[in-house]
C-alpha cells in the first residue's frame, strides 16, 4: 500500500496495517543494512532533540542545494504536518516534493524500528520526481539515542542546540557519538545560556572518533553555508561511488578527484574553500 494522504495532505500514518516493507520492521537497526544505492538519490537523516534546529536546517540546505540538485523532503511529527507545513509555507523546494510522515508514536519508532513509513514516502518522491539526487529525512524531535536504520538513512546529522548547556556532548549518546555530521546549533545563544563552545568542540571531539562537527547559527543568513558543502560533498561522493551519470553542477568548491577508486569511502572534508571566510557569517568548525 502506498501512503495514504489525507485531505489533500501528504501526510502519512506510520501505523497502517499493510507493511509492505515488513523486511525492513524488524528491531535491530544495523540489521538494516542500505539497499544497493545503484540509481536512487541518497537519503541524508537528520535527528536531533526536539526545536534544536533541525527544520530550519533542512531549509537553508533546500536553499543552498536547491538551485544545482534534484531534492525530495520528508518530514516527521507525531500528530502534525507542521514541518512539512512550515517548509511549504516557507518556499524552499516545490511544496509537492515536501512529504510528511506522521508517525503517532516515539519519533525514534518511524526511522529505527519501523520505517515503513518513511520508505514509502522516500520512494513515493522518487517515482513522482526521481531521478533525484538527495532525499532528506528529518526525524521528529527525539532524545540522545535517537539515531536512523541504515536500512533507511545512507547518512546521518545529528543536531543539537547550546541551549542544553555545554554538558551535552559529553553525555554522549549514539546521536552524538554516531552522526556522520554533528551539528551544534545556536550558537548565537550560546553567551545567554553560559555555553562554552571550546568545551563542547573538545567534548564531541573526545567521543566521536575523528568525525565532523560543525558549529553553526542557522537563524543567520549563510549560517548552514558549511552544512551545505558537507552534504554538496556527501553527494558527490555517493554519485561517484555507485556509478551514477551526473552534472557537475557543484554548487560548493570541494576537494573532488574524479579518478577511479576516490569516491566509496571517502568522507567529506572540508577544503580550504570552505573554512570560515574572513567578515563572512559562515559558522565555525571548532575542530
Ligand atoms: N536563536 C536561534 N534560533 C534558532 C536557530 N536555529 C533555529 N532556531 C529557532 O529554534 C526554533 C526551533 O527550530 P526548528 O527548526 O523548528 O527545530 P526542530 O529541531 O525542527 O524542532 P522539532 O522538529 O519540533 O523537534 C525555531 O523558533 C527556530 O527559528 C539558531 O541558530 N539560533
Ligand atoms: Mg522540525
Amino acid at each position: 500500500m502506498k501512503a495514504t494522504h489525507k485531505d489533500g495532505d501528504p501526510g502519512m500514518g506510520a501505523h497502517h496495517d499493510d507493511h509492505h516493507h515488513d523486511q525492513h520492521s524488524d528491531h535491530d537497526g544495523d540489521r538494516h543494512d542500505a539497499p544497493d544505492g545503484h540509481g536512487r538519490a541518497l537519503r541524508l537523516g537528520i535527528g536531533g532533540p526536539v526545536g534544536s534546529g533541525k527544520t530550519a536546517l533542512v531549509a537553508a540546505l533546500c536553499r543552498s542545494l536547491g538551485p544545482s540538485m534534484r531534492l525530495g523532503v520528508v518530514t516527521n511529527d507525531i500528530y502534525t504536518t507542521e514541518d512539512a507545513d512550515f517548509l511549504r509555507r516557507a518556499g524552499v523546494l516545490d511544496p509537492e516534493r515536501i512529504l510528511a510522515v506522521q508517525t503517532g508514536c516515539c519519533p525514534h519508532t518511524a526511522i529505527r524500528d519501523d520505517i515503513a513509513a518513511n520508505l514509502d514516502a522516500v520512494e513515493t518522491l522518487e517515482e513522482r520526481f526521481g531521478p533525484l539526487d538527495l532525499v532528506i529525512v528529518e526525524s521528529g524531535g527525539d532524545n540522545l539515542t535517537a539515531t536512523f536504520s541504515r536500512g533507511l538513512a545512507d547518512s546521518q546529522i545529528f543536531v543539537l542546540d547550546v541551549s542544553g548547556g555545554d554538558k551535552v556532548p559529553r553525555k554522549g549518546g549514539p546521536g552524538v557519538t554516531t552522526a556522520d555530521l554533528l551539528v551544534v546549533n545556536k550558537t548565537d545563544l550560546a553567551p545567554l545560556v553560559g555555553a562554552d563552545l571550546a568545551v563542547m568542540a573538545r567534548d564531541a571531539g573526545a567521543v566521536r572518533d575523528g568525525r565532523s562537527v560543525l558549529f553553526t547559527s542557522i537563524r543567520e543568513d549563510g549560517g548552514a553555508h558549511r552544512v551545505a558543502e558537507w552534504v554538496s560533498d556527501l553527494v558527490h561522493a555517493w554519485h561517484h561511488r555507485n556509478g551514477h551519470a551526473h552534472t557537475h553542477d557543484h554548487a560548493y568548491d570541494h576537494a573532488h578527484d574524479h579518478a577511479e577508486g576516490q569516491g566509496p569511502d571517502r568522507r567529506p572534508r572540508m577544503t580550504s574553500s570552505s573554512r570560515p571566510r574572513p567578515g563572512g557569517s559562515t559558522p565555525k568548525e571548532l575542530r
